[in-house]
């Protein structure tokens, strides 16, 4: 019997759904294995083994051989499984969701992960001691990047263009982490935003 590949996973964690999305778009199943975060389970030296970075998504495969970074793991699978395509059919579209991705992760993700780290939930963890003017700095960045993703959605219905994307997948699913574990809802005003979310999250593969 072929053993199905294994994701490392934690409910509520952004990074894993990312590739939870992905598989359901491509109709691929994996074994869902829990890494309590809450009880640090990402930090021990077995899971440190899997990824020396000590956190998740992990994907192992049949032979033990494992993967992280969420994105590492998507394209992975796209290889295997190439339909839908989400990373690009061609050079320039490959290119433009490369850019596009690229700007989510680095100016939209990364801003809403410092605001993260420097807010209440992670403080009652006791983990980092928390500086608020870096949490303030990074609200502020983050709301202008919805400004931004909703003048930008203005001209197409989707972040990289006419087609939905892993760049969507990315986008909604780090608005939806900063909605509900952030405080940082986008404002109820950007309509061509809202309306993107709910064209993205309303999918049954985003749901599963
Ligand atoms: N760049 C990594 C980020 C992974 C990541 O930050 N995962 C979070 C959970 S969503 C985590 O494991 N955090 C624990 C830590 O940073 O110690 C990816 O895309 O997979």
């Amino acid at each position: 019997m072929t053993r199905k590949m294994k994701l490392y996973d934690f409910p509520g964690a952004p990074n894993p759904r990312r590739v939870r999305v992905v598989a359901a778009e491509k109709n691929i199943e994996l074994d869902y294995v829990t890494v309590d975060m809450g009880k640090r389970e990402h930090k021990t030296q077995e899971f440190i083994q899997k990824n020396p970075s000590g956190k998740i998504p992990v994907l192992e495969l049949e032979d033990g051989t494992c993967i992280g970074e969420s994105i590492a793991i998507c394209r992975y699978l796209e290889a295997l499984y190439p339909r839908p395509n989400l990373f690009g059919e061609d050079a320039l579209e490959t290119a433009q969701i490369e850019m596009a991705h690229r700007q989510i992760e680095l100016e939209l993700m990364s801003q809403i992960g410092t605001s993260w780290v420097n807010g209440p939930v992670v403080a009652k963890m006791g983990l980092v001691e928390p500086i608020e003017a870096a949490k303030q700095r990074s609200d502020d960045l983050t709301r202008a990047y919805y400004r931004r993703m909703n003048m930008e959605l203005g001209r197409r219905d989707y972040l990289a263009g006419a087609r939905y994307t892993m760049v969507d997948i990315t986008a909604a699913i780090a608005v939806d982490f900063a909605s509900a574990l952030v405080g940082l809802k986008p404002d109820s005003e950007l309509g061509n935003l809202w309306a993107w979310h709910e064209r993205v999250t309303s999918r049954a593969e985003f749901v599963a």
